[in-house]
């Protein structure tokens, strides 16, 4: 039975929510419930309307629980719901892990690989500082890259960190920590005409062996991305992500007819409903939805099961504002299903490790969830207490002539 349901919000480098569910026989699961700059929505959404539901219930009825909190709620879908229930429901399959003295994994089936492929992300403010990154992850030991660098004549780009900027570090991160939302240009024309000649000089530069990703991050219109994946086609891409906003499924219909440039939607996608057209119809190669935000382990692995029956796999979103125990979640997801494709690693801050203690591990460019039960990871109060909460939102992107366009 169900003891306490406590909400922690901390900020290690960045903001988290945490779920804690604690059973009358003192057994702890954690969920990951952070939704990158409406942080405290979810927080409210969980302590003030689901926590108290919870208490009493049997911990073990991992399913009963995610139908209650779903359909009971009668509002649907939508991801501040979605992420509120991922993190119950996630915390649940790390008691029962406990519980058996499993790892999350083997409940779900057991390993169906050694380890999960994942890639890291390289940017640069120009092609020779983005070769610096790329170099440093390929010292690191990864083998799949997302690369991303700025546009000449546009003073920037989407997931662009820069080491002269950042003092040296190489990581991107896209919330800003300030009261208010940044705002940066863009231009579609200068875009599409450079991102070719980037995958032109990183194949000529690192070869043909190195997996090469790109993300495009909703900003183009159908016939654009279109254009885009035909331009690409040449460089051998394992993907390339969000090229269209997703709120039309169908508008992925134009862009399949003319690309085989494989592609990956649904990182702000929260539920099965939201990809069926998506994998029914086979418009997309890779599911890029994440277990804290689409339901948890228990739906997202349904989402990965509709995928398995059209040929479509997986590749989780893993950001660094999902947290230690959502990247968690997502590697015992990763070992155990069968149609894996790959996992997004960036790595979290050596501040956000203070208070959450993992037990997964990176070796020669993959991970492997650790053997401990549930999911191995703990959550550090007394760490956490010296990371209070800052506001932060992500940015918004503006076209030259002021227009608001998709960041
Ligand atoms: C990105 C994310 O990881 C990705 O592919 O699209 O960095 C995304 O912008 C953030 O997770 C938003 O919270
Ligand atoms: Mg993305």
């Amino acid at each position: 039975m169900i003891r306490t349901a406590e909400v922690l919000v901390s900020s290690p480098s960045r903001n988290f929510v945490t779920l804690r569910i604690t059973t009358e026989d003192g057994v702890v699961g954690l969920g990951d419930a952070t939704l990158n700059g409406r942080e405290l929505a979810v927080a409210a959404y969980l302590r003030d309307h689901i926590a108290p539901l919870l208490i009493g219930i049997d911990a073990q009825r991992i399913e009963d629980t995610w139908q209650f909190l779903y359909r009971s709620a009668y509002w649907r879908r939508g991801p501040v719901t979605m992420t509120a229930i991922a993190a119950v429901d996630v915390a649940l399959w790390d008691i029962k892990g406990k519980l058996a003295g499993m790892p999350v994994y083997q409940l779900l089936g057991g390993a169906s690989r050694d380890s999960a492929l994942v890639y890291a992300h390289a940017s640069g403010a120009d092609l020779e500082d983005l070769g610096d990154s790329i170099r440093s992850r390929l010292e690191e030991g990864y083998r799949a890259i997302r690369l991303q660098v700025a546009v000449p004549g546009m003073g920037g780009g989407y997931g662009i960190s820069s080491a002269r900027e950042s003092g040296g570090r190489y990581t991107y991160e896209p919330a800003k920590r300030a009261g208010l939302t940044i705002e940066e240009g863009w231009d579609t024309r200068r875009y599409l005409a450079y991102a070719p000649k980037l995958f032109e000089w990183a194949r000529s530069t690192f070869g043909d062996e190195l997996i090469l990703l790109h993300d495009a991050h909703h900003r183009l219109t159908p016939n654009e991305a279109a254009r885009l994946g035909r331009s690409l086609e040449p460089y051998d891409l394992f993907w390339l992500e969000d090229v269209t906003p997703v709120d039309d499924p169908e508008a992925l219909r134009l862009v399949r007819k003319h690309t085989t440039t494989p592609l990956a939607i649904g990182e702000v996608l929260t539920s099965v409903w939201d990809f069926r057209t998506l994998i029914q119809e086979q418009l997309i190669d890779y599911v890029r939805a994440s277990v804290t935000h689409a339901g948890g382990i228990t739906h997202l692995k349904r989402i990965f099961e509709l995928a398995a029956l059209h040929q479509v796999r997986s590749g989780s979103h893993g950001p660094t504002d999902i947290s230690p125990v959502g990247m968690a979640a997502a590697l015992h997801l990763d070992l155990a299903i069968h149609n894996f494709g790959i996992q997004e690693h960036m790595a979290h801050h050596t501040a956000t490790a203070e208070v959450f203690h993992t037990s997964y591990s990176f070796d020669a460019g993959a991970m492997h969830p650790g053997d401990a039960p549930g999911l191995g990871v703990e959550y550090d109060d007394l760490a956490a207490a010296r990371f209070p909460y800052e506001p932060a939102y992500l940015p918004a992107a503006r076209l030259r002539d002021g227009t608001i366009h998709d960041w």
